[in-house]
């Protein structure tokens, strides 16, 4: 059962994955299964950041409505893996708002601990700005946060709460060290009573670890109805990021062209072929010079792929990510179950580049911009 992507890129020699019918395979998997969900998560075994180390994360994305084979999903798990405990989702409408929370389910889920992403949905039109209102109103309460424990700095309380709250002051912006000094300050401050600063304070917990603020969209809102908010967003040069799941068309109510469809696409408003050449969504956005930007497809490059998430969510400040993401309603000859292998003949062909202009770089004095797909092979006619 399921789209087969998984057991057709495998990277091993000999296949870890095979396909076969779910009848023929239910009396055997199912209970593997159930003992396989009683193992405790081994995360720590290799590191998080690497393509390996990310798969041993729990996905606190699971069994979403999406269709088998969706090129959306697969980017979204993994941000779940690398930062879901402390993400805050904004979504705009299509149908990652659809596979992403048809309510009453919803596909994210919490770890162990009781941590995960914090998903809502806005509208069509306004994704970015209604993520932005939610990371001003997070970063408000954080200073206040910080302002309160400037305060208690400069009064009797012990040197180990001191050192913790100077500790959280000093990685404020930093998502390990804001939480390690904050669960020090959490155990700490659950002690003391009577004391109404730090009992503020430690009303405040929920604001102690630094959260990853995403926009999810599509490409109908990011380049269409929605690029006013995006393009606002971006210039306020805020902590925000933006994953645009590019299908090239409006995925969700039937596959209608956008200005991401490229020129001579056959989709719904563009039957005799698409006039007009995609927008360059990433030019624009580079023309800011101070927005981080990158194009990937995870199908053709997992490392360039996964240096783009990493470098996206550390960068002091916005970033997109463009990501290719083929859809049922492309029409992909091979089927879903090839959708990965398609994203790696778009790349090969030239169809889709892979680049990252990275504005961090700019301040140290080297070139922002990273092409990292190869030349063209010259396939593009044959694949397309
Ligand atoms: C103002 C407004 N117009 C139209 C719609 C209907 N609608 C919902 S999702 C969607 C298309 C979404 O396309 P895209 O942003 O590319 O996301 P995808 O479905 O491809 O992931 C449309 C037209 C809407 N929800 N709101
Ligand atoms: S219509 Fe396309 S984008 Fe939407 S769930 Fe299906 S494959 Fe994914």
């Amino acid at each position: 059962m399921g789209c087969g992507n998984c057991a057709d890129i495998c990277p091993s020699k000999k296949k870890a994955l095979v396909m076969k019918p779910l009848e023929s395979q239910t009396p055997l998997q199912v209970p593997f299964h159930e003992f396989s969900v009683e193992l405790p998560v081994r995360d720590d075994v290799v590191g998080r950041t690497t393509v390996k180390g990310s798969q041993f994360c729990q996905p606190l994305l699971e069994f979403s409505g999406a269709c088998a084979g969706c090129g959306e999903t697969p980017y979204a798990k993994l941000l779940t893996q690398l930062f879901g405990e402390r993400m805050v989702i904004g979504n705009a409408t299509g149908c990652s708002s659809i596979w992403g929370g048809s309510a009453p389910a919803i596909p994210y889920c919490v770890n162990k601990d009781g941590f995960g992403p914090t998903w809502g949905n806005s509208l069509f039109e306004d994704p970015t700005e209604f993520t932005y209102g939610m990371f001003l109103g997070d970063l408000q309460q954080r200073y206040k946060v910080a302002d309160l424990m400037k305060e208690a700095l400069n009064t009797d309380v012990s040197k180990e709460i001191k050192d913790a709250m100077q500790g959280w002051l000093d990685n404020f912006k930093d998502p390990e060290g804001s939480r390690k000094y904050g669960d020090q300050l959490k155990a700490l401050l659950s002690q003391q009573n009577g004391n109404n600063l730090l009992e503020e304070i430690a009303g405040c917990s929920k604001l102690f670890t630094k959260k990853s603020y995403w926009v999810f969209v599509g490409d109908g809102a990011a380049y269409d109805i929605g690029f006013g908010g995006i393009d606002h967003v971006m210039a306020t040069a805020e902590d925000i990021n933006i994953l645009v799941m590019d299908t090239e068309v409006y995925s969700n109510t039937g596959g209608q062209a956008s200005k991401a469809t490229p020129t001579g696409s056959v989709a719904k408003f563009a039957a005799s072929g698409k006039k007009t050449p995609k927008k360059d969504m990433g030019k624009m956005m580079m023309s800011y010079g101070y927005v981080y930007v990158a194009s990937v497809a995870m199908g053709a490059n997992k490392q360039q792929m996964m240096k783009a998430f990493l470098e996206a969510e550390s960068y002091d400040g916005p970033s997109m990510i463009l990501a290719y993401s083929p859809c049922i309603s492309q029409g992909i000859l091979a089927g879903m179950g090839k959708s990965q292998e398609e994203e790696k003949l778009a790349v090969q062909s030239g169809y889709w580049p892979l680049y990252r202009y990275n504005p961090a770089l700019k301040a140290q004095g080297e070139n922002p911009f990273i092409l990292d797909s190869k030349k063209p092979d010259g396939s593009l006619r044959k694949v397309f």
